[in-house]
């Protein structure tokens, strides 16, 4: 039961998904009203005050950007979760489109919908603040431990095993819930926080990596390291050092490096990764084919690694171009002794492609959205187990 109890709102033209969701939320102790009709939503909406609203974003009379469009004039202050089941890439169209209205958007609720994800979100529902992010409440955030990495497994396409896992870091704001990175990274970027943000995703990562080895998984742990960590030159030495301190092997470690632009001094960033990679790091060069990650960038710096962009990867069974990018990137990586990680494997189809390019490794939604740390060695069991069902 919620010790803090919540009137939830739900819209869905499926009388299905209104009956179990009324019944699951009234046993988590919030009271819900739920609706196929828009007349009702929108009284719900003027006279009950809802503080999370549940939309699904694509029914026969209203979709869901008229339905933002709606909630946006009206003002709504309610915390706004989408559902449906549509396509990834329109969802997080919808959320952005929500969010630059000024709607509170919650991030995307992983399918298939399971209730504890629901019960964890509904459980982070507190007041939010109007004001933007500070970088004093950033700063605190670091020293406080607010931060939490969630970790995505990474498979190796012909094994069909669970080789790797990226780290993502999030942050549980005391007043305001939830916080995605991408509310924060460029915060951090532009405050002369980056660096203590790296060290802190740095240590917890490689301290869970050192966990796992003991365990006898010997998975590689991701980690997303920015263009401005580059411009001190101590950096590979505080990595090497937060390494030793958590009995991490470097080499267990792969940061992934995405160009921004920010960084003008090339010559300075050849001699920060190349350090890198003398101390036994690898390093792969992320969101390929995209903004600033560039062939001249491969050609420049010692990369072990190219993670395709999920743009392309996402888009493959449905767009012959990105079918092909998909395929050059592939082969690029393999001609340059590289290997080549996918992105964005947002379904079976796309696996099953991507293995037959020959590319190494997948990771995706398919595979598995970003979990909590303790999940991962039953991700990891369930892999090799369905190999050895098929072998
Ligand atoms: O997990 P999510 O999809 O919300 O991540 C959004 C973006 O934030 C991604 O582009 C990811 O690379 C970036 N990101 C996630 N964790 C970290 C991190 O620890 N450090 C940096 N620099 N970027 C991160
Ligand atoms: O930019 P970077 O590659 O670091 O982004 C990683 C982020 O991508 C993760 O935080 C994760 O939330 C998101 N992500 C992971 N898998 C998928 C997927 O299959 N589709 C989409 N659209 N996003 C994904
Ligand atoms: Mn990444």
């Amino acid at each position: 039961m919620s010790d803090n109890p919540l009137r939830v709102l739900v819209i869905d033209d499926e009388q299905g998904i209104i009956n179990f969701l009324k019944k699951a939320i009234e046993s988590m102790g919030h009271e819900v009203i739920a609706t196929q009709e828009f007349e009702q939503f929108k009284n719900a909406i003027e006279t009950w005050d809802p503080a999370v609203a549940i939309i699904d974003i694509n029914m026969p009379g209203h979709d869901g950007v008229e339905l933002l469009r709606y909630l946006a004039t009206a003002g709504c202050k309610a915390r706004i979760l989408v559902s449906s089941g549509l396509d990834d890439r329109t969802v997080d169209a919808v959320i952005r489109l929500g969010s630059e209205r000024g709607l509170r958007m919650s991030a995307k609720l992983p399918k298939p919908l399971r209730l504890a994800d629901l019960q964890r979100i509904l459980a982070e529902d507190k007041p939010a603040p109007n004001t933007p992010l500070s970088s004093s409440e950033l700063a605190q955030a670091i020293k406080d431990n607010q931060l939490f990495l969630e970790y995505q497994p990474k498979i190796d396409c012909r094994l069909n095993r669970v080789t790797g896992v990226e780290a993502l870091v999030r942050w549980r704001h005391p007043l305001r819930g939830l916080v995605r990175p991408d509310q924060f990274i460029g915060l951090a970027e532009g405050n002369g926080l980056i660096d203590a943000l790296t060290d802190w995703v740095v240590s917890h990562a490689a301290q869970q990596a050192g966990v796992w080895h003991r365990q006898g998984l010997p998975i590689e742990v991701a980690v997303n390291i920015s263009a401005l960590n580059t411009r001190d030159v101590a950096f590979p030495d505080r990595l090497a050092q937060l390494c030793k301190n958590h009995l991490a092997n470097p080499s267990s470690l792969v940061l992934e490096l995405t160009e921004t632009g920010a960084m003008s001094d090339v010559i300075q960033m050849m001699d920060v990764l190349t350090r890198l990679r003398v101390k036994g790091f690898k390093l792969s060069i992320d969101d390929f084919g995209t903004g600033y990650s560039s062939l001249v960038q491969l050609q420049r710096m010692p990369f072990c690694e190219i993670k395709i962009d999920r743009s392309f990867v996402s888009q493959m069974k449905q767009s012959r171009d990105c079918e092909v990018i998909v395929e050059i990137i592939v082969d690029l990586a393999h001609k340059l002794g590289l290997r080549s990680v996918a992105e964005g494997v947002e379904g079976k189809p796309i696996l099953d492609a991507l293995t037959k390019l020959g590319c190494d490794a997948a990771q995706g939604f398919h595979i598995s959205p970003p979990v909590a740390a303790d999940r991962i060695p039953e991700l990891i069991r369930q892999y090799s187990q369905t190999r050895q069902a098929v072998a």
